[in-house]
């Protein structure tokens, strides 16, 4: 096994705060790992901190009329609270504003340079010639060709999901200064990606089989469907300069600069023994992200610091979760739809665990998976309270009540003792070969399967009862009690920090350890309890219906402002038509006719065949209403004609005219007839 164990976590966007899809997604399952990890003793570095550049920061600092130092340094104090709030324990959270961390991606990309690692290409992008500024496609908006949204990005719709590009977008305008963008050469460093090709397919595909399927799948596809040079930078005035000659305007493409974090964040943290954690083969690197990072940590960044070479390492595995969706809908920081982590301790005082255990029971680990409040309250109530909570409740209490809190001395252990006793070692191994292959989800249910065995045992034994009559066994029972409740405390601990820490307050106990866990004499017979505490206490009705309320009122806003902008946005007709003369107009002969016969004509959809009195004659009309009228519905009806129109011939049927129908804006048609019946053969005009 190798000796050290780095773990990295994807460095949020300081663009907005965090949200309970950060946190079942990356920073819950990385933070349950990691201190399994330190309480088995295994050396273990935590690394994290924010990520301050790129278009998403520019983005947000336009959107709140701000500066984008602003931006950063408002969301990175509050993402860094909320992670610490939540118990994230990471040894450094930094971020990518740092000097340090500017002048070592800065380095980075100079050694690639001076070791011609880059291609320089010129290429036509897209520009502001109003703002003088290069757009990434983010800042080009336009009207969908797909759904006709008029705020649709060069990148994406978000209205309708489609992926776009700017060229696609329809009425295509700058968002800096409202101007139509134009094409204009730059010039660009590429790493050029398909060279790392063979050696990323033995790497990967080879030498990783191991890794989550949704990730090995990811990685194989790009990899089948060929590499290209990717770009190191961007014209762009907020980032990590380029730092070679001709090269002012340009920062580090984001996606460079960020990962490189990871290393100068730890530099940051212990700038003399850093490279014994990134440059020694004794060190393991494990990547926590969600899907959509996983091109970047397991394809560019590794081509990277293979490109760099120096002794660095590659990571061991990158257990890249799916996504968490909110009440059915998939959460959004521009549309609101999200529980932001600071909002939800406000809400909820001190339950910070409910969320981590709800996140990390129903954790999108194999597909997307959705947070529910009713499932948060369940969780709740009948699995953390109900038999959690439950049961050391009940240990503790009548441990006080029969032995004044002290662990009593136990006499003949029965069959049921040893049993709930022997579940002990079998679920630690359970719950360990999980956390060891990133299964936290199964992880945990094995640990509530812990409280399970407790709970369980403690009603079949019913200690209350024989205390009446039988002290001895009454102190067996909860002698056992006492040793499971010991047992969860360890169990739990990578899991539920703040209520272990409660928990063992109660047991009276320092944190016990992972290499005693599995033992069912944990605490020795004479040691004094502390008074009991709930562990959990109940969420009610009334606060679950709050948070619904609170969604359903956002998503009522939303859909009245999505509407409203569609019918703002909507044409009502069809543009007008080129001017006619009064002669070209009175040329047609328009009248009024009612229809005798009609019937379908064979093998089509559209067409009826009509006979109709013109008043003139009779004669033969075809005409593609069938999808508006039955045959039925038209025989009988006055309706209006051009009767001058030339004859065709339609599926062998002679048409002799044409019915006049209005068509609105949507496509339905509807005959046009005259306000009451007239005789046949009148003329319009
Ligand atoms: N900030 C993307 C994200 O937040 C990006 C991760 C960087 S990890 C090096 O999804
Ligand atoms: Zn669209």
């Amino acid at each position: 096994m190798k000796k050290r164990n780095l773990i990295t976590c994807a460095l949020p966007y300081a663009n907005g705060p965090v949200h309970i899809g950060h946190l079942a997604g990356v920073y819950v399952p990385a933070d349950i790992y990691v201190r399994y990890l330190r309480m088995r003793g295994r050396e273990t570095l935590f690394v994290c901190g924010s990520d301050e550049h790129g278009v998403p920061i520019t983005m947000a600092a336009r959107k709140e009329g701000c500066s984008p130092q602003d931006i950063v340094d408002k969301y990175h104090s509050l993402i860094k609270k909320s992670f610490a709030d939540f118990g994230i324990t990471f040894d450094i959270y930094s971020r990518t504003s740092s000097a340090t961390h500017h002048k070592y991606a800065a380095e980075f990309f100079r050694k690639l340079y001076e070791e011609g690692k880059f291609i320089e290409k010129e290429s036509e992008q897209f520009y502001d010639p109003e703002a003088k500024v290069f757009l990434a496609d983010r800042y080009i908006v336009g009207t969908c060709p797909k759904c006709g949204n008029e705020g649709a990005y060069g990148d994406q719709c978000e209205k309708c999901g489609s992926t776009l590009s700017p060229e696609e977008l329809i009425n295509p305008h700058s968002k800096v200064s409202g101007a139509e963008p134009v094409k204009k050469m730059t010039k660009h460093w590429y790493l050029p990606l398909n060279e790392y090709e063979p050696w990323l397919r033995q790497w990967i595909l080879e030498g990783h089989k191991e890794w989550k399927s949704n990730v090995y799948g990811q990685c194989k596809s790009w990899l089948d469907g060929g590499l290209q040079p990717r770009a190191v930078s961007r014209d762009l005035d907020w980032g990590v300069p380029v730092p070679v000659e001709g090269a002012e305007g340009k920062v580090l493409y984001v996606w460079f600069d960020a990962p490189i974090g990871y290393i100068s964040n730890t530099i940051e943290l212990l700038p003399d023994s850093w490279e014994q954690w990134w440059k020694s083969p004794d060190t393991r690197m494990i990547h926590f992200i969600g899907k959509d990072n996983i091109v970047f940590h397991c394809i560019v960044f590794p081509s990277m610091l293979k490109a760099y070479g120096d002794g660095f390492i590659l990571p061991d595995n990158v257990p890249a979760n799916e996504f968490l969706n909110l009440e059915g809908d998939k959460i959004s920081t521009s549309r609101n739809w999200a529980v932001w982590l600071h909002e939800y301790l406000q809400d909820f005082p001190g339950k910070q665990d409910t969320l981590r255990y709800v996140l990390t029971a129903n954790a999108p680990e194999t597909k997307d998976n959705d947070f529910t409040w009713k499932d948060f309250q369940a969780r709740h109530n009948s699995e953390l309270l109900a038999i959690f909570g439950n049961f050391v409740n009940r240990a503790v209490v009548l441990t006080h009540k029969y032995f004044g809190g002290c662990i009593p001395e136990p006499g003949a252990f029965q069959d049921i003792d040893k049993e709930a006793l022997a579940q002990i070692p079998v679920l630690k191994q359970a719950i360990e070969e999980n956390l060891e292959t990133f299964k936290f989800r199964e992880a945990l249910r094995e640990a509530m399967n812990l409280a399970r065995v407790g709970n369980k045992y403690i009603s079949d034994t019913e200690p209350w009862a024989v205390a009446k009559t039988d002290m001895e066994r009454t102190a067996t029972i909860l002698y056992t009690s006492i040793q499971l409740c010991a047992s969860l405390s360890v169990a739990f601990a990578p899991f539920l920090p703040f209520s272990v820490e409660k928990l063992n307050r109660i047991l009276n106990v320092q944190p016990l350890s992972w290499d005693d866990f599995g033992r069912s004499d944990l605490l020795p017979v004479g040691h004094k309890l502390n008074q009991a505490e709930l562990l959990f206490s109940k969420i009610e009705d009334a606060e679950i219906e709050k948070q619904i309320a609170r969604l359903a009122e956002i998503k009522a806003a939303r859909e009245a402002a999505e509407a409203a902008a569609a019918a703002a946005a909507a044409p009502k007709s069809e543009p007008a038509k080129e001017p006619c003369t009064f002669e070209e107009f009175a040329k047609m002969d328009i009248r009024t006719a009612t229809v005798l016969a009609a019937e379908r004509v064979p093998k089509t959809d559209k067409l009826l065949k009509l006979t109709i009195d013109t008043g003139l004659d009779q004669r033969v009309i075809v005409s593609g209403i069938a999808q508006y009228y039955t045959p039925e519905e038209m025989v009988g009806k006055q309706i209006c004609i051009l009767a001058n129109l030339q004859p065709r011939t339609i599926r062998g049927i002679e048409s002799k005219g044409m019915i006049l129908m209005a068509k609105q804006i949507d496509g339905k048609m509807r005959i046009v007839t005259p306000e009451e019946r007239l005789t046949n053969g009148a003329t319009i005009g």
